[in-house]
């Protein structure tokens, strides 16, 4: 039972499970996953139902929120960003109509079903392994017999294994993905924690999820990062030689032969200058042009897409970065959509 006081929170911790027979806990615990289920799956009835009505909508991404922080290697900030990534998506400062043209305020090109109740499974006593399955299965659950694909809104970056695992057993195979961060996240047993937001890629890899991995932005990365990148084939593109990838980067074609793209933005892939609200700050970064004509210009079905690390306890100036968050969010969202028009 002691790995319950290590990982739930509160009143887990003070909490002498040694009293409490497993049972009680086990079944308690059950019945809360069974609820958080239950509430995603229907907030997806309820949006792919009002997506039915209107029609004319071949994808749609959907919202969904992991407010998760834990599983960092230092700051636990991300845990807070969903909300305040949505209020900048929304922000009156500026209007809902994306430089793709597309207007996010039309349930066809963006829906939601709000966040996965991550802390309130936590205070539950729910371990990380279980934790991860409920992700899994809510994204699942957003998929299963709609049009809608996830774009998730981190959260730090250990939320992207649940989610990849998810769209490629959900599609029934790998996706090729695009990672743009300053750091590989490829460690094999980062601090002992297999969950931590610096060995998600490695867990996708071996998992075989993904066919093709490109990482973009990378500036922070040692010796391992370089020995796992090459034992899982994957293809990195470090800053320091940005100037002379920049062209063929803006004119990737991926996904063809497998089940899509799938896109994930670290915040901290941003030089700094762009981006001060994360956890890490690594110098040298991209800017946020360069990350959007990436992103803009790619060819590929966009299966989904993550949004992570933004960390709004090191936002210092009036909600920047949230800004940056949401107008990624935004970007992706306008990619991802498929309408018929007419
Ligand atoms: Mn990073």
């Amino acid at each position: 039972m002691n790995y319950i006081g290590k990982r739930g929170i509160h009143f887990m911790k003070r909490l002498n499970a040694a009293n409490v027979p497993t049972e009680v806990l086990e079944e308690g615990q059950r019945r809360v996953i069974d609820a958080s289920l239950k509430l995603i799956g229907e907030r997806v009835n309820l949006k792919a139902g009002i997506l039915r009505s209107i029609g004319g909508a071949t994808a749609t991404p959907c919202l969904i929120g992991l407010p998760l922080g834990h599983n960092s290697s230092y700051l636990e900030g991300p845990v807070y960003a969903p909300p305040r990534i949505r209020e900048a998506m929304w922000d009156p400062s500026t209007n809902s109509t994306t430089e793709l043209g597309s207007d996010i305020s039309d349930p066809r090109v963006l829906s939601d079903v709000g966040d996965v109740p991550v802390q309130e499974l936590r205070e539950a006593g729910i371990d990380d392994h279980k934790l991860m399955g409920v992700i899994t299965d809510s994204i699942k659950l957003l998929m299963d017999g709609t049009r809608m694909s996830p774009l998730v809104l981190g959260g730090d970056h250990s939320i992207s294994y649940p989610v990849v695992r998810a769209v490629s057993e959900q599609l029934g195979g790998p996706v090729d993905i695009l990672h743009i961060d300053a750091h590989p996240d490829l460690y094999d047993a980062f601090e002992g924690n297999i969950y931590s937001h610096a060995y998600s890629f490695a867990r996708i890899m071996e998992g075989g999820y993904a066919r093709r991995l490109l990482q973009v932005g990378i500036r922070s990365i040692n010796e391992e990062g370089r020995q796992q990148a090459a034992k899982f084939g994957v293809e990195q593109f470090e800053m320091r030689t940005f100037a002379r990838d920049r062209e063929m980067l803006e004119n990737l074609q991926l996904g063809e032969g497998v089940k899509g793209v799938y896109i994930s933005v670290d915040v901290d892939c941003l030089d700094p200058a762009y981006a001060p609200g994360v956890s890490h700050l690594e110098p040298g970064g991209l800017s946020f042009r360069d990350v959007l004509n990436i992103i803009h210009n790619l060819r590929g079905n966009i299966v989904g897409a993550d949004v992570v690390e933004f960390n709004p306890q090191r936002d210092p100036i009036d909600g920047l970065t949230a800004m940056v968050a949401a107008k990624f969010v935004r970007e992706i969202a306008s990619k991802m959509a498929r309408i018929i028009r007419g």
